[in-house]
């Protein structure tokens, strides 16, 4: 056990290592941070979705995905040295015990440029309303990344941010960049080329619609999830070639702007990888009766011509995208909604 644990944590700091090169601290190196760094990211919501990994101990993906962040929801993020025994974290104000999940994980990660004898002070405050029942993972590790790269003055391309996001969480790495996002695949063992980058292309007119419908806590977390679903889901095996399939189409219709053919694949995307969570021993069934109602609501509203569409990650809130025009109609049927323009400044 302890030689996989050793093997495991010997793999991520090569990984490290090479993004960082020399920028990592050394014991006989003096390191030059700033008083404290900042970071702030949006949330991302994937069109197409990751769900899998082929290597869980770099975060490397089964398959591409795309996603569209959404502009001031997300997580800021402010992290300093001290010389205390162990890091201090903040989590929304609040002072977290040090075996806290959040804290042991955060922690773990702080590890890999930690300079010696020294704990982080972090502060890091989600701009999500926890209403909006959105995760704050991948906000939340890719704030972290360019808060120490602010702290350290790393001067990192956002490529590389994006590689050292997706080791703390696979979703992160696309929470780099406003609008829509590709995080490759890649191809390498090492996970160098496992990194996300913008798509450079605008869709004023698209409206994201967050319906919540629950905010506690998950029944099971996507870490877990998704590596239950590789080990136990025979229909998995078609999930990677079609999760390719599906943000080819979707990258197609955002270079187009072709709203049918976006808002289809998306919502076959996210239910096809429903399929595969409910096909997994045992099952993964993040849906509630409204979670349904609400699908049966969009699918009432398509009947009648109007063009909005849904996708759902881990968890049971929709996420709903349409066309500004179908604004006032969407607005009409659910009437606790939240509109977010990804790509409307004001
Ligand atoms: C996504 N999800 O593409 C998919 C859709 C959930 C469903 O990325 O283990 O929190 O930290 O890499 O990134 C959630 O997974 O998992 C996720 P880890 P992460 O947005």
């Amino acid at each position: 056990m302890s030689l996989i644990m050793t093997t495991t944590t010997l793999k991520q700091q090569v990984f490290v290592h090479h993004v960082i090169e020399h920028q990592l601290p050394h014991n006989n190196r003096l390191i030059t941070t700033q008083e404290y760094g900042i970071g702030q990211a949006p949330v991302n919501i994937a069109l197409s979705k990751y769900w899998g990994k082929r290597d869980a101990t770099l975060n490397l993906p089964m398959n591409s995905s795309v996603s569209i962040s959404l502009p001031d929801l997300g997580t800021k993020t402010t992290i300093c040295i001290t010389s205390t025994q162990q890091d201090a974290i903040w989590l929304n104000n609040e002072l977290l015990s040090n075996n806290h999940p959040f804290c042991i994980r955060l922690t773990a990660f702080l590890n890999f440029f930690r300079p010696p004898n020294s704990a982080f002070q972090v502060h890091t405050t989600n701009t999500v309303p926890t209403a909006a029942g959105l995760a704050s993972s991948a906000s939340g590790y890719a704030a972290l990344v360019l808060a120490l790269n602010d702290l350290f003055q790393w001067q990192l391309s956002t490529q590389k941010l994006s590689l050292l996001a997706r080791l703390g969480s696979g979703s992160a790495s696309r929470s780099l960049y406003s609008g829509f996002a590709i995080w490759h695949r890649g191809q390498q063992d090492n996970g160098l080329d496992s990194y996300a980058e913008p798509i450079d292309t605008q869709w004023p007119e698209l409206c994201i619609g967050l319906i919540k419908i629950n905010v506690q806590q998950k029944p099971i977390s996507s870490t877990t999830g998704m590596q239950n679903t590789v080990n136990t889901c025979d229909l998995y095996q078609a999930w990677p070639q079609q999760a390719e399939k599906n943000m080819q189409t979707i990258l197609e219709a955002i270079y187009i702007n072709d709203f049918e053919k976006l808002g289809e694949t998306v919502e076959h995307n996210a239910l096809s990888m429903h399929a595969t969570m409910m096909a997994t021993w045992p099952p993964i069934v993040y849906w509630q009766p409204e979670s349904l109602a609400a699908m049966q609501t969009v699918w009432l509203l398509r009947q009648q011509g109007i063009l909005v569409y849904f996708t759902m990650d881990a968890g049971p809130n929709l996420k709903l995208l349409f066309p500004e025009t179908e604004k006032p109609a969407i607005m009409q049927a659910f009437g606790d909604i939240q509109i977010i323009m990804p790509f409307n400044k004001n």
